[in-house]
């Protein structure tokens, strides 16, 4: 399966972005490595007419709702129309700091599955959880919650709290053996699930992309401050 690329850039960006973006891309070995780019919400269309020929495009959120009186909410069907093709749910920069629960995640899941978007869904211990042994009891809470919406997810990204925008990137051996964890536990629920996709988030940047993606079980990786300038993104996609 080809490895695949998330850029989120989180609530940064602008459409000169977008434009650099674009004749970097150009450059890409379409076949190689499926690229995804999560921009804010007011880029999402134009970021899908410039780059509709070289990546895909994702949003970062959507309502856990269909429609109605939610100011400031962007609901599933909205994004599908605008040409989202994935969207990142569960992040924990919204699990923190919009007091995001799981169970609210699964709703959203729900909405996206719907209008045939495809759920990134985030999960993540905190540095306590990790040092504290309890990684696997958080991990398996936040993945048990995206079944409460049906179906499980199918792309999910391991982003290490204490990685995230730090620098520090958890050594080989956590990677892999968490997310053998991860596949372990999606697979006694579902079956051996050959479409299941786990990325790695958390400070990946442009000397540490190959390595990352060649670890047992990587699919491809959650990027955020290395995808806002177009020509270090392009040096991980091609190192990839
Ligand atoms: C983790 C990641 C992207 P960064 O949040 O989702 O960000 O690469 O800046 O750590």
């Amino acid at each position: 399966m080809r490895k695949i690329v998330v850029a989120n850039w989180k609530m940064n960006g602008s459409r000169s972005l977008i434009e650099a973006y674009k004749s970097t891309c150009a450059t890409f070995e379409a076949a190689a490595v499926e690229v995804v780019v999560c921009p804010p919400f007011p880029l999402l269309a134009d970021a899908r007419q410039s780059l509709n020929q070289q990546l895909r495009v994702g949003a970062q959120d959507c309502s856990a709702h269909t429609d109605g009186a939610r100011t400031g909410d962007v609901s599933a069907a909205l994004l599908a129309e605008v040409g989202a093709q994935y969207c990142i749910i569960g992040h924990s920069e919204r699990r923190a700091g919009h007091t995001e629960t799981s169970e609210l995640i699964s709703l959203k899941q729900r909405q996206l599955i719907a209008k045939d978007i495809r759920p990134i869904l985030c999960v993540g211990e905190t540095d306590v959880e990790r040092r504290e042994d309890r990684w696997k009891k958080v991990l398996n809470a936040q993945l048990e919650a995206a079944f409460q919406s049906g179906t499980g997810p199918s792309l999910v990204a391991y982003e290490p709290v204490w990685a995230i925008g730090t620098g520090l990137i958890p050594t080989s051996e956590i990677i892999v053996e968490t997310i053998s964890y991860i596949r372990k536990q999606l697979g006694a629920k579902t079956g051996a699930q050959s479409s299941l996709r786990v990325l790695y988030g958390g400070s990946a940047d442009e000397t540490s992309a190959a390595r990352l993606v060649s670890l047992d079980g990587v699919s491809g990786l959650l990027v955020g401050g290395a995808s806002l300038d177009a020509r270090r993104f392009g040096a991980m996609i091609s190192s990839v």
